[in-house]
């Protein structure tokens, strides 16, 4: 297998155009904003991505978050994918017109901007996962994002307190600015104090995995998930699975996290949360940096399983045949 090059994938810089160019040529369906700044000031950018998109409906909203790692560059690609499939084929597809006539969508790129670009910018890929802060009285540098969102961060040996580690779970809960900058963005979509955003994916590599809460515990059922809502996760993760071939499994199966994002999103906010862990498996297909000639591929391999999520975003119990 031929190892990528930088040039291979979107640059940040690059990724944002991509995102300009889908909103001047579908400005009916696409709106960007700039929800806030990276540690070292870029801007984080969430994309909604519905008809009438200028206006707040009452609709159910999916949001798809992107490159919380700095090297799974991939997810970005997933993010443009994402973006190219629904503009384009609203009001051909009927199914993908019914869902945005139906559904809000939120795209988030890049959650760790200043991370894609350290790891991107320099003629050879450098392997890194968190953000660039610095951590007081230590060289090291960066927090990983996916350990540092504010629910039982840090209980359960699922992250280190070392701020060389590659899981670094930062000084506090939300101490990368980046984790503040989603969560707020989170917090900002209750209405009334009603979630609006009821289903999620963190687009990660790799492993070709889907996996659901909790990740702190083995345990399938605990505060805040009842056995009607394991079976939710399950029953939708499960379909989703079965259209794009991954792995279905709750994420303390594959390993024990405390303080990632499906945790905090599921238990403080209500959302059914998963994540995605791309191409390739965890044998051969180049790790974090597959050949630019499989993005296309790899990401189409998830259209059935995004549509699949925007379809159960009325009520995921009825993925297992529940009325929640
Ligand atoms: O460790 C992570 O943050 C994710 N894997 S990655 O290789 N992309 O870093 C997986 C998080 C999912 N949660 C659990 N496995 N508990
Ligand atoms: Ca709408
Ligand atoms: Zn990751």
């Amino acid at each position: 297998i031929t190892a990528a090059a930088p040039g291979d994938y979107h640059t940040y810089g690059e990724a944002l155009a991509a995102v300009a160019e889908a909103e001047a040529a579908y400005p009916d369906l696409v709106s960007s904003q700039v929800i806030g700044q990276s540690h070292e000031g870029r801007d984080i950018v969430a994309v909604k991505v519905s008809a009438n998109v200028a206006v707040d409906e009452d609709e159910p909203e999916v949001l798809f978050t992107h490159n919380q790692h700095a090297r799974e560059h991939l997810t970005v690609e997933m993010a443009l994918y994402t973006l190219g499939e629904l503009t384009s084929q609203y009001g051909t597809d009927p199914e993908i017109t019914a869902l945005l006539d139906s559904r809000e969508v939120w795209l988030i790129p890049s959650v760790n901007p200043d991370g894609k670009v350290y790891d991107q910018e320099s003629g050879s890929f450098r392997s890194w996962r968190k953000n660039r802060q610095p951590n007081a009285g230590s060289s090291s540098t960066g927090t990983d994002l996916n350990r540092n969102w504010a629910y039982e961060w840090g209980c359960c040996g699922g992250s280190s307190g070392s701020p060389g580690s590659e899981t670094y779970r930062g000084a506090a809960p939300e101490s990368g600015p980046e984790t503040t900058v989603v969560a707020d963005f989170v917090r900002g979509r209750a209405v009334g104090g009603e979630q609006q955003i009821t289903a999620h994916i963190d687009f990660h590599t790799y492993g070709e995995l889907v996996l659901w809460p909790y990740g702190f515990t083995y345990a399938d059922t605990a505060a805040g998930l009842t056995a009607d809502d394991a079976a939710a996760f399950e029953a939708l993760g499960t379909a989703m699975a079965d259209s794009n071939g991954y792995t279905p499994q709750q994420s303390s199966d594959l390993y024990i996290t405390d303080g990632t994002i499906n945790d905090w999103l599921w238990a403080d906010q209500g959302i059914f949360s998963f994540t995605f862990e791309m191409y390739p498996t965890s044998s051969g297909g180049g790790g974090f940096y597959p050949p630019g000639d499989v993005i296309d591929r790899e990401t189409g391999r998830n259209r059935e399983a995004v549509l699949t999520l925007l379809s159960y975003a009325d009520c995921a119990y009825r993925a297992a045949g529940l009325e929640g």
